[in-house]
């Protein structure tokens, strides 16, 4: 079988799972958001990264069911969270098919009413390769989408072509910088002037702003004096199912 022969049966079987990652409020260390990550699980290759089938998905007429069953499972997963009393925000990755067929507000509008989610507690996640494509459709979409309630978070920020006149063109309630700025973030000044100078634009824009791949304390400490205030990476958890993330990072005991 080929591989989108395969994601084909995948899709019928149900062996697509998500992970969460927790992101964390650097000052305090209390748990404020999941990231929804997808996982393959196949019956014999094991648990498949993404990066090892996402891009073939999005290339594939697939795209839209896979994308389907990751959004209304993360609010599903999101509502539950909330009714159990645990307001965390839960971010979903878009990929850059979900604006091109159908209409995306219109199914989170209603995918928000049947789960009874509070929007503010859904951030959807966009990386440039959706910003560059269709401009008009894709600035209605996020309009129509932030008047839900829902945030909508640049992805990746920094590693594009065109990250600063994106931050212009399209409304946005935040970003994340990308992990490739944070690993030597400690060791390395150009990344420290880029990182200080991204959470200050940030702020000056009125964005949030997460800094993505924390490794470690003292990367963690060095983003707070930079003014960084929230975090996500692997110093305070990878991505790990559901029921392994309440039990981890929700129980209070
Ligand atoms: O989880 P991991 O770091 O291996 O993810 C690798 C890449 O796959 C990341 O760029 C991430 O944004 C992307 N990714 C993970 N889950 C999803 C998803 O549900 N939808 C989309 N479009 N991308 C995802
Ligand atoms: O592209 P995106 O930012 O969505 O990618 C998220 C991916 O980054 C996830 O697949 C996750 O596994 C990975 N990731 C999360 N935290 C860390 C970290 O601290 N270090 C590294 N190397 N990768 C991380
Ligand atoms: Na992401
Ligand atoms: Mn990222």
């Amino acid at each position: 079988l080929t591989l989108e022969a395969e994601l084909a049966l995948a899709v019928e079987r149900n062996e697509f799972e998500l992970f969460y990652q927790p992101q964390v409020d650097l000052l305090s260390g209390r748990v404020i958001g999941a990231e929804a990550l997808i996982r393959w699980r196949h019956p014999t290759r094991g648990l498949v990264p993404p990066g090892d089938f996402i891009p073939v998905v999005n290339t594939s007429p697939l795209s839209e069911a896979v994308a389907t069953w990751v959004m209304t499972t993360a609010v599903r997963q999101a509502r539950t969270w909330q009714l159990d009393g645990h307001e965390i925000r839960v971010g979903v990755n878009l990929s850059p098919s979900q604006f091109q067929s159908g209409d995306l507000a219109a199914f989170v509008s209603k995918l928000l009413t049947v789960t009874g989610l509070s929007p503010r507690l859904l951030e959807l996640e966009v990386t440039e390769d959706i910003l560059l494509h269709d401009e008009p459709g894709v600035l209605q979409t996020f309009n129509r989408m932030r008047a839900l309630g829902v945030s909508l978070v640049f992805d990746d920020f920094g590693t594009g072509y065109a990250s600063l006149s994106y931050l212009k063109k399209f409304p946005l309630d935040g970003l994340k910088i990308d992990r490739s700025f944070v690993r030597d973030v400690l060791t390395r000044a150009d990344d420290a002037a880029i990182v200080g100078s991204t959470v200050s634009l940030s702020k000056q824009l009125g964005l949030s702003v997460i800094a993505e791949g924390i490794e470690n304390a003292a990367t963690a400490e060095f983003l707070l004096r930079l003014g960084c205030e929230h975090g996500q990476g692997y110093h305070f958890g990878k991505p790990t199912p559901a029921a392994d993330f309440t039990q981890r990072f929700l129980q209070v005991d």
